[in-house]
């Protein structure tokens, strides 16, 4: 029933972001990402895009990197497959264990493009079980408290219920306070993106728990394993992004007693298969896990959205409306933020949004095009 691909489209766009983003590790402003279109033999086509930022800051890749991956690697390599599936990547992507968001580009393609062969919903597909996803809003870092006040109340106003700060030394027990005092109901995380020393333990959990922190998000670098189960004694909840990188790494956390909460970004993490296995190892243990966000544009959103309505995942994911990222996002139907701080999940074929053609032309800034070899019979 499936069949070989016909040809790929590599993109690489800029899009400019609402406001500025500042987080632990720099400040983005434009976005720079990579969206692969595969198309198959009837003409179907499969989106998927690409995590990586233009700095490899976050973690290790970046644009160029993953779209040297990409490029090529594996749409060759795919190219020669017979008939793709969801998991046809594995063979195609043995060696590049140390660049996930590459494979996971491909990999959500992959499953966009089968979901929609078989005139199905991705959500369905990936076994989601949820109409609507319950999401919050990740706030940057800003210049003076007053106006992380006003932003995180602007957002309230909108509907969002959760509000995850961004936070690092010198910008986290002051400005965390702030909003805690303003706003005494809101569910209120932070993430310090690895900014903090495994010294401030003691620290982090006097602000945490003063002012009623629901979780604290990857406080210490990667492989800062105890110091993420000290935390956990002092009795804060830690949430671990960066960290978990593979089953592996999620084991070793989980066996040290260095997490609560797991957030799982399937852009980041190899693509949907793997999300799902992390996901269910995390619950299985009994730990909590919802989806992370990575800036994406209205395509990875979309992907990220329909994952996020998998039963695992029951805490509010990072996935905002369109609207707080993008005044042009790229697809047809922009996301809305609905009733109860949701988004809803999309019910059409694949990842059940459409590229708004004006929109992505805009924000194109170089096209590659593959074709594969051409078949007989
Ligand atoms: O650590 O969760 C993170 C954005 C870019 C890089 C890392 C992170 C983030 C976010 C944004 O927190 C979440 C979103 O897309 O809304
Ligand atoms: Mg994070």
């Amino acid at each position: 029933m499936t069949v070989p691909l016909r040809a790929a489209t590599l993109d690489e766009l800029e899009i400019p972001l609402v406001e500025p983003f500042e987080t632990s590790f720099g400040v983005e402003r434009r976005r720079r990402l990579l969206i692969l279109r595969l198309e198959d033999a009837d003409g179907t086509e499969g989106w998927g895009e690409c995590v990586a930022a233009r700095a490899p800051l976050y973690s290790a890749e970046s644009v160029e990197t993953a779209g040297w991956v990409i490029g090529e690697i594996l749409i060759p390599r795919l190219l020669e497959v017979p008939r793709v599936r969801p998991d046809s990547l594995a063979p195609s992507a043995r060696g590049l264990e140390t660049h996930p968001m590459a494979r996971a580009a491909v990999e959500m393609a992959l499953w966009d493009l089968s979901a929609r062969q078989r005139h199905r919903p991705l959500a369905k597909e990936l076994g989601g079980v949820r109409p609507r996803v319950e999401v919050g809003v990740s706030v940057g870092i800003f210049p003076t408290v007053p106006a992380l006040v006003h932003r995180v109340g602007r957002y309230l106003e909108a509907g969002y219920r959760r509000v995850k700060l961004k936070v690092r030394p010198g910008w986290d027990a002051v400005p965390v306070a702030a909003v805690r005092r303003e706003y005494p109901e809101v569910r209120l995380w932070v993430d310090a993106n690895r900014a903090f020393s495994p010294r401030s333990v003691r620290t982090i959990s006097q602000w945490a728990k003063r002012n009623e922190v629901e979780l604290v998000e990857q406080p210490f670098p990667t492989s800062a394993v105890e110091a993420h189960a000290r935390l956990r004694k002092e009795g804060v909840r830690v949430c671990l992004d960066e960290s978990v990188v593979d089953r592996g790494s999620l084991e070793l956390s989980l066996r040290r007693r260095a997490i609560d909460v797991l957030n799982v970004k399937p852009g980041r993490v190899g693509g949907h298969r793997s999300s799902i296995e992390l996901a269910r190892l995390a619950v299985g243990r009994g730990r909590l896990a919802w989806v992370g966000g990575m800036l994406e544009t209205g395509i990875g959103r979309a992907h990220n959205v329909a994952l996020a309505s998998r039963p695992e995942f029951t805490l509010p994911a990072d996935l905002s409306a369109s609207g707080r990222y993008y005044t042009d996002d790229l697809i047809d139907r922009p996301f809305e933020l609905g009733p109860g701080s949701t988004l809803e999940v999309p019910l059409g074929p694949g990842i059940g949004v459409e590229v708004d053609p004006r929109a992505y032309r805009r924000a194109l800034r170089r096209r590659r095009r593959f074709r594969g070899p051409r078949r007989t019979g």
